[in-house]
């Protein structure tokens, strides 16, 4: 095992991560902002680094600093978290060509899955299903023939792309051209490479992913599938394990895939295979996350593996602990993430100072934050602050829990999207589990003349739950309904004003 691991991110997850570390016994590092001096992992860490001010591509980003620091700090591994350098190729490999272990996959696995085409092409070689559609990057003359072979609605994607950066949906030949041309202007901006292919557009489809763990010695098992088909503009907002959509046999299938598609680009470590699912049960391989992904505790709590204690073994070179039939998932796990996103005004994202805090805690309930009572909200990071986890024995139990731990959650200073949260767990359509990636605009519109009934209903609700929240927040300085179950920690916070 390693002797001290430099944790190379911020925020909630470098706390998670530094956790792991030390349930492991290794001596731990990290490294920080200007803006991020007094932040939590700071406070964590054995030790912490300052590597610059406050923009990432002059701190978090910058390999050349991350790199001395663990050579300055004597660590022999590092951790990248997710974002930053999480799934930078190069950075894997300046770590490599220090001598230092990189926790993650190699540099060429990344490689091979960062970019779009060239996966496409690995994964239907080694008959992963993808999404019909153009085998390279194609030519304006060649998008245009190969459009009435795959047939309308298609999508225009960016080679270089992921994580739904530079798509163009097009329904009618003629919209063609036009949508090429954007789609190209917009990836030449975005990655600098304005190469583009063309799937066939698969309609409301969810999204499901598949969590693989591969060793150093060819090993890979799967555990299960997450559901994060609540997503708004590409953000995932709330992520569950298992998926409504899956029975046991699409489980066994989908697993199967994911170990293929890693075994096929020679993956090692913690990794996720995302799919499509369409209303039929077929399902597309849509791009693999070569990193710890945010969402990975659901996985954890329902399968009672620790992922990221699994990725330190495995990049100490240990055999993977599992076969693939030990894995069972036991009972069901939701997902809220908590972002300083404000939901009654557009999701704008906001900062300020928390001035109070009381996270939930109690039966199936796990929170993962960045939070403190003084902390700055900085406009310069991610929106999200924290996540909060429950397990429950099924679906309905889990959801009582999130709603109940939502109540519980009390952040003043800023707003969060947590009002959001309580909204979807108490629509009928979630607690149905009836899922895809268009939820969130339907929460919003409501389509039939029922669905626009209880759309008006909501909508009458949410202002009435809006008035009284401003008229709470008078006293309360909070965000939330006169319905938490901290009826009397509130009263009191009013009282000793
Ligand atoms: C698609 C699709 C429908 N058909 N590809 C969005 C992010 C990127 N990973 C791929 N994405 C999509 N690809 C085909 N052929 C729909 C999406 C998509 C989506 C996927 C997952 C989660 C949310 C989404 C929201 C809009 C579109």
């Amino acid at each position: 095992m390693f002797k001290k691991v430099l944790v190379a991110n911020r925020g909630e997850i470098a706390v998670r991560v530094l956790r792991a570390c030390e349930e492991r016994g290794l001596h731990t590092a990290t490294v920080y902002s200007e803006p991020d001096r007094t932040a939590l992992h700071v406070r964590y860490a054995e030790e912490a680094y300052f590597i610059g001010p406050a923009p990432a591509s002059e701190s978090y980003l910058r390999i050349d600093r991350i790199i001395e620091v663990a050579k300055r700090a004597g660590a022999d591994a590092i951790h990248p978290g997710y974002g930053f350098l999480a799934e930078n190729a190069d950075f894997a490999q300046a770590c490599r060509e220090a001598g230092i272990t990189f926790i993650g996959p190699s540099p060429e696995a990344i490689r091979a899955m960062g970019d779009k085409v060239q996966a496409r092409k690995a994964m239907k070689a080694a008959g992963v299903p993808v999404v019909p559609g153009t085998e390279e990057g194609v030519s304006d003359e060649e998008a245009i023939a190969a459009a009435e072979a795959i047939g309308y609605p298609l999508l225009i994607k960016a080679a270089a792309g992921g994580g739904g950066k530079g798509m163009r949906t097009v329904r009618t030949p003629d919209e063609l051209p036009r949508a090429l041309a954007a789609a190209r202007r917009e990836a030449k901006a975005a990655f600098g490479d304005d190469r583009v292919y063309l799937e066939k557009l698969i309609e409301n489809a969810r999204h499901v992913e598949i969590q693989i763990l591969g060793d150093e010695y060819g090993n890979v098992i799967h555990l299960g599938e997450r559901e994060c088909s609540i997503q708004r503009r590409h953000q995932k907002l709330i992520e569950e394990a298992p998926s409504t959509a899956v029975d046991d046999d699409l489980r066994r299938r989908m697993g199967e895939v994911a170990v293929r598609a890693a075994q096929a680009v020679g993956y090692t470590n913690a990794g996720t295979v995302e799919f499509l699912l369409d209303k039929e049960g077929n399902f597309y391989f849509l791009e693999m996350n070569t990193r710890l992904q945010v969402e990975h505790p659901v996985t954890e709590m329902v399968t009672g593996v620790d992922i990221v204690k699994e990725q330190l073994a495995i990049a100490a070179g240990r055999r993977l602990r599992w076969k693939q039939e030990d894995i069972q998932m036991k009972g069901w796990a939701i997902e809220c993430r908590i972002t300083a996103e404000d939901p009654f005004h557009n999701f704008m994202p906001n900062g300020g100072t928390v001035t109070y805090l009381k996270e939930p805690t109690g039966p199936g309930v796990r929170v993962e934050s960045s939070l403190y009572e003084g902390m700055e909200v900085s406009l310069h990071y991610d929106p999200m602050l924290s996540k909060l986890i429950v397990w429950g024995e099924n679906r309905a139990e889990a959801i009582l829990r999130m709603r109940r731990a939502l109540e519980e959650y009390r952040v003043g200073g800023i707003k969060t999207i947590i009002p959001f949260h309580i909204q979807v767990m108490n629509s009928t359509q979630f607690i149905a589990g009836l899922l895809d990636t268009r939820f969130i605009e339907r929460l919003d519109m409501g389509s039939s003349a029922r669905g626009q009934r209880r759309h008006i209903a909501a909508i009458a609700a949410a202002l009435l739950t809006q008035e009284r929240e401003r008229q709470a927040a008078v006293h309360l300085h909070n965000h939330q309904s006169t319905r938490s179950p901290w009826k009397w920690a509130a009263r009191w916070e009013a009282l000793r004003r």
